[in-house]
């Protein structure tokens, strides 16, 4: 019988909980320090442990079957892919944010502006639906330093606790989308790991009940 490949990300937010959860549903498998796959020996899935960002890619192109990833970056690549399981876990939010002095009606004053985020597709969707044309400087990391250092008047980043924003000198002004962590899969799996994947779920579903 073939195996269910899991994308999960290697190491970061998303990575404890993605394995614990595996761990509850009574899957067995050995992640020793810094492996790239990993065999369970009670279910016939195997796991691949990559940065999130190359997750939704692998599970398009059938490198993975299935993928947990946070929405945010499932909506960022807008790959052809399912969410077959919302899980409950990494909640944040996108959002917009500009310097605490600065004087904040609505979302007009972004009309014209210079925003850096990394999630310049999801952003530009939600100026578009607002009928706001921006200037969307796309950077990797650290976009909170980005009005300090004259790059941008706003931002679009995550915020979860707000003390990111806080200790920048930022403040929160438009919630762009709210995220949690999902499981995605390949719109093309084979009945077989249909079936799987469906066991899988089941098994979720009843962890998942057990929290609530
Ligand atoms: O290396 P790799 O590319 O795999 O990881 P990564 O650094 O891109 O992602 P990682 O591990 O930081 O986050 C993975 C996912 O966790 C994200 O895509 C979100 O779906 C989710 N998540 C939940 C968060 C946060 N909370 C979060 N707080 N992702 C990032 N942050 C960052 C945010 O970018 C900002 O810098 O934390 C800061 C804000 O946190 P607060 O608490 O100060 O508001
Ligand atoms: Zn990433």
């Amino acid at each position: 019988m073939s195996n269910l490949k899991v994308a999960i990300q290697k190491s970061g937010r998303l990575s404890e909980d993605s394995l614990r959860l595996f761990k509850e549903c009574g899957i067995k498998f050995n992640n020793g320090a810094k492996k790239l796959k990993a065999q369970s020996s009670n279910f016939p899935i195997e796991f691949l442990f990559l940065r999130d960002d190359d997750i939704p890619g692998y599970v398009e192109d059938g490198i993975a079957d299935i993928g947990i990833v946070g929405q945010n970056v499932h909506e960022e690549y807008q790959k052809q892919i399912e969410v077959v399981k919302h899980l409950g876990f990494s909640r944040c939010r996108l959002s917009l944010a500009v310097p605490r002095e600065e004087k904040y009606s609505d979302i007009s004053f972004f009309e014209g502006k210079n925003i850096a985020t990394s999630y310049p597709n999801i952003l530009k969707k939600f100026l578009d639906t607002k009928g706001i044309t921006a200037e969307i400087h796309q950077i990797s990391g650290s976009v909170e330093i980005a009005p300090g250092i004259g790059l941008a008047e706003g931002i679009c980043d995550i915020v979860s606790s707000g003390s990111t924003l806080l200790s920048n000198g930022l403040k929160e002004v438009e919630t762009v989308m709210k995220s949690e962590a999902v499981m995605v899969a390949d719109s093309k799996l084979s009945d077989e790991k249909r079936v799987l994947l469906n066991q899988l779920i089941f098994r979720i579903n009843s962890v998942l009940e057990g929290k609530n």
